[in-house]
């Protein structure tokens, strides 16, 4: 039985009619626990209110420039039958306490020895007392002003930026990555000139945490860590007018928001801003930061932060290992494929009850007459062969501007080896038989492990399965081999109970996750590819039609 949930502002301090800045759901969306719901802002503070509950929006009874306050309701969530019980009741209980309060403090522009000197400390950031710093962005010598923000806090349930309440120039900066802090801990010490007495602690403004959902952001660095992985970061987030959540989504896609065109109010960067600037740097319509400096450009222009140095032989013993030939090829290529193909995955359950049970008795049979074993993986060929027959944008390259559309079919699989990942591939899947297809890929295998395929062996794929089914799993998102356009991932069958329409039956499923890039394959055609797979493993006779 469904119910229907009333998200509302939680205690956002002192602020009665606060503006929404930023709307980030809509009718129809389907939303979890502590999903960003609104940006609200006020003349001090930026702040996210995260959702207290899971489930559809129903209604959405804010809009942008809507003004708000404690209370005010924001969406109705139609929650689902098994959830709803549950979060009825502690969605209201729950609300102040997983979007902590961005009361206004008594932040500190106390004067310290020496006149000029402002500490800059944590405001009243609710009920957390031990809470790590994830991001900082002033550094010794940094001129700031107030409101430019100091650092990002991350507890379990919120993501704070804290604003500076003083103009002037950092004089200290009393925590690192990784520091664990509270209500009053001091974060950086700033000398305000003789130009700047507006910062005197009398007339400082109380400077609100703003409170945000936590937004996949990336974990802390160790304190250890910090100076190595602090420098590109102070360059990379300073000074910019961005939600905490836009922040934390530019952190996870890599973007620089100082190079990102804001069109929100009072200049601010907005969650549309920063997905036009990746499709621009995409699509080469605006040059990727490494480009626009003349540097060395990966290939995608995503101008990366470099890779983290850290003494680990400082925190104790290590031993080092040169990565094997096929490891560091493979993760040259996967890196590339990772970043510069925009992949989905869709996952399908496939009923394999009919075909194990026709597998293994062909096994029993062959077993007196001493065949080739029937593998899974053979008959997962055959099935995706007749998926790029027929939807062939499956089996088509992107060549610039052009598709290359493929009339041969040759499958990859991935295959473990000691020494790493590699795909050898059988040719010409659509004239073989299961059997021919189960002793061929069973011989390429064991060459791979030998380590003796040849480079013929591994090129010439038109689409590749990944199966795992050997060893567990329920679902994993594969990358897409380029220049191929889809991957086929395949986990372990397990029994689960099925409703046929009248009772639960006992059928065995097969998960399978398919990775497409979806600059060729949109969505609707990947689900009806994965369908039609799912299709065909339930009833194999439909490979003969
Ligand atoms: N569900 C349940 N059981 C499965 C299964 C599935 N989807 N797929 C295979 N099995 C079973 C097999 O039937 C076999 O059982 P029996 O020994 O009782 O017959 C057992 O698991 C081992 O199978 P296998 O994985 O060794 O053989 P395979 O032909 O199915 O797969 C190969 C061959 C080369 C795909 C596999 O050995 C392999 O290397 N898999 C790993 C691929 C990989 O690493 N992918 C990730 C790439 S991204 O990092």
């Amino acid at each position: 039985m469904s119910q229907i949930i009333e998200v509302k502002v939680p205690d956002i301090g002192d602020f009665e009619s606060v503006p929404v800045i930023e709307l980030f759901v809509k009718v129809g969306d389907t939303i979890k626990v502590d999903d960003a719901i609104v940006t609200l802002e006020s003349d001090k503070a930026t702040m996210d209110v995260p959702s207290t509950v899971e489930g559809v929006v129903k209604e959405v009874l804010v809009s942008l420039g809507s003004k708000v306050g404690e209370g005010a309701l924001l969406i109705k969530v139609e929650t689902g039958g098994a959830a709803a019980a549950a979060p009825a009741p502690a969605a209201q209980a729950a609300a102040p306490a997983t979007a902590p309060a961005a009361a206004p403090a008594p932040v500190a522009a106390a004067p310290a020895a020496g006149g000029g000197v402002l500490e800059v400390k944590v405001p009243d950031i609710g009920d957390f007392s031990e809470v790590p710093v994830i991001e900082l962005y002033v550094k010794v010598g940094d001129s700031i002003k107030v409101d430019d923000a100091i650092a990002t806090l991350e507890s379990d349930k919120a993501t704070m930026d804290v604003p500076s309440t003083v103009a002037g120039t950092v004089k200290e900066v009393l925590v690192q990555l990784g520091s664990k802090v509270g209500e009053g801990t001091v974060l950086i010490k700033v000398e305000t000139g003789a130009s700047a007495p507006a910062a005197a602690p009398q007339t400082a403004a109380p400077a609100p945490a703003a409170a945000s959902a936590p937004v996949a952001a990336p974990t802390a660095a160790p304190a250890a860590a910090a100076p190595a992985a602090l420098a590109p970061v102070l360059a990379a987030g300073s000074k910019v007018h961005a939600s905490p959540s836009v922040r934390a989504y530019a952190r996870e896609l890599g973007v620089d928001l100082n190079k990102v065109p804001a069109t929100g109010p009072k200049n601010r960067i907005v969650k549309e801003d920063l997905t036009k600037y990746v499709k621009g740097v995409m699509s080469g319509a605006v040059a990727g930061p490494a480009a626009a400096a003349g540097g060395a450009s990966l290939g995608g222009g995503l101008d990366l932060l470099p890779w983290p140095k850290v003494d680990f032989a400082k925190f104790g013993e290590i031993e080092v290992k040169p990565l094997s030939r096929i490891k560091k090829i493979s993760g040259q290529n996967l890196s590339r494929n990772w970043v510069m193909i925009p992949a989905v995955t869709y996952h399908e359950d496939a009923d394999i009850t009919d075909i194990e049970a026709f597998r293994v008795l062909l096994n029993k049979e062959n077993e007196k007459g001493g065949g080739a074993k029937l593998t899974m993986l053979a008959f997962l060929m055959k099935a995706c062969v007749k998926g790029l027959q027929k939807f062939p944008e499956f089996n088509s390259s992107l060549d610039g501007d052009n598709l290359v559309l493929k009339k041969y079919f040759n499958i990859g699989f991935a295959a473990d080896t000691p020494n790493g990942l590699v795909v050898p591939v059988v040719k010409n899947v659509d004239k073989k038989s299961v059997f021919e297809l189960a002793q061929e890929s069973g011989e390429m295998a064991k060459l791979a492990r030998d380590g003796k395929l040849k480079p013929a062996d591994m090129s010439g794929a038109c689409f590749t399965i990944s199966s795992l089914g050997g060893i567990g799993g329920t679902y994993f998102a594969p990358i897409v081999n380029a220049p191929e356009v889809a991957i086929l991932g395949v986990n372990k069958s397990a029994m689960k109970p099925v409703w046929d329409g009248k009772a639960f039956v006992p059928r065995l499923v097969l998960p399978l996750s398919l990775t497409a890039d979806h600059r060729v394959i949109d969505g609707a055609l990947a689900t009806r590819f994965n369908v039609y797979i799912a299709q065909l493993l339930a009833d194999f006779r439909r490979v003969a039609l």
